[in-house]
């Protein structure tokens, strides 16, 4: 179709968006024209104009407009996707409990803009920290929006994950299929190699070393957002728009055959994961759906590992239910 697709991004003036917006823009979901609709905070705005003056800059023939603000439901008015990036960071001396409230703040009013003008067919894709339980508050607020319209971004463990295998094994990126990250975008996540293959073999028998698995490649993944900010000064934010993308394109275009993604999405008791939490899972997409993978063997090491990751979701989500956020 020639109908733009419109895709809001908040958060649009900060790292991330600097990336992902000339990505978005470029063509990157496919060949349909995309209009942007850009929402931050009013002292954000001046900046904004500036990464939209670059946009135009690059006479993208796929970008088809481009609308900022700092009004959440003008901006989510008639949007097919919404990449919700923006959120509040952790500052100095602050709480887990003030970070729950502060993006609580955040999600609860986007999800009800969401609920009351975004376009039927809307799918939402949360980034901003902490992403699963950010999605779980956004989806609680908007009732009339299908609970699988909502998902929460493990694609950048799931891609670090592939990495961390592939330079392990001296394999090509390629050959590495059926990677799953299970639980929460957090330190307490679970990269599974138990289900992944190599060139078609068993990931965890390629490997042969249960040592390595344990103590450098789960620790490695897990810990890799530090890892960046300790090198780098800042956090990840081009591999973070990298993963964003292509979690957007296979939830709207289908996942590869013979293959699945991870993506944190609603439980519906799957694996023993609690009945409505946003939790991440080996998911195959098809026709802007998603479904989670079935069948898989968990043995006693996986299932401790899911079960702590989830137990953390659960934390969190008894914390934003006593704040009242949910
Ligand atoms: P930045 O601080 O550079 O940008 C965030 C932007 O959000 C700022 O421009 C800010 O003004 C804006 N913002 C704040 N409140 C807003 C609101 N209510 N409405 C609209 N915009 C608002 O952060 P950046 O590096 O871009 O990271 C964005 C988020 O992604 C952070 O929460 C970060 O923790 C999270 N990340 C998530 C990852 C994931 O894999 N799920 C990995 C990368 C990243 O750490």
């Amino acid at each position: 179709s020639s109908t733009p697709l419109k895709i809001a991004v908040t958060g649009a003036a900060g790292q991330i968006g600097y990336s992902l917006l000339f990505r978005l823009a470029s063509g990157a979901l496919g060949d349909r024209p995309v209009e942007l609709r850009l929402l931050e905070i009013t002292p954000a705005l001046k900046a904004l104009e500036g990464v939209v003056m670059e946009l135009d800059d690059c006479a993208f023939p796929t970008l088809a407009g481009v609308e900022i603000g700092d009004d959440a439901e003008t901006i989510f008015d008639g949007v097919n996707l919404a990449l919700l990036v923006g959120a509040k960071p952790r500052g100095p001396g602050m709480e887990r409990g003030d970070l729950l409230s502060a993006n609580g703040a955040i999600f609860t009013a986007q999800g009800k803009a969401l609920n009351k003008v975004a376009a039927d067919d809307v799918r939402i894709g949360v980034t901003g920290n902490p992403a699963n339980t950010n999605a779980l508050i956004a989806m609680s607020n908007a009732p009339d929006i299908p609970r699988e319209r909502f998902s929460a971004l493990t694609r950048l463990d799931h891609n670090r994950a592939i990495s961390q295998l592939a330079a392990k094994t001296g394999a090509p990126v390629t050959d590495i299929t059926k990677m799953t990250i299970w639980g929460n975008h957090s330190a307490t996540q679970y990269p599974d190699l138990f289900h992944a293959e190599v060139a078609g073999r068993n990931a965890a028998e390629a490997v042969g070393d249960q040592d390595w698995l344990e103590n450098t490649f789960i620790p490695t993944v897990a810990k890799r957002g530090a890892a960046i900010i300790e090198a780098r000064g800042s956090s990840s934010a081009a591999s973070a728009a990298s993963a964003t993308i292509d979690a957007a394109r296979d939830w709207l275009h289908g996942s590869a055959e013979g293959d699945w993604v991870s993506m944190a999405v609603v439980s519906d008791g799957s694996y023993g994961v609690q009945e409505g939490l946003i939790s991440s899972f080996p998911v195959t997409t098809s026709n802007g759906d998603w479904s989670i993978v079935q069948g898989l063997e968990i043995d006693d090491f996986s299932r401790g590992r899911i079960d702590a990751s989830v137990a953390e979701l659960a934390d969190e989500k008894a914390a934003v239910t006593e704040l009242g956020l949910i």
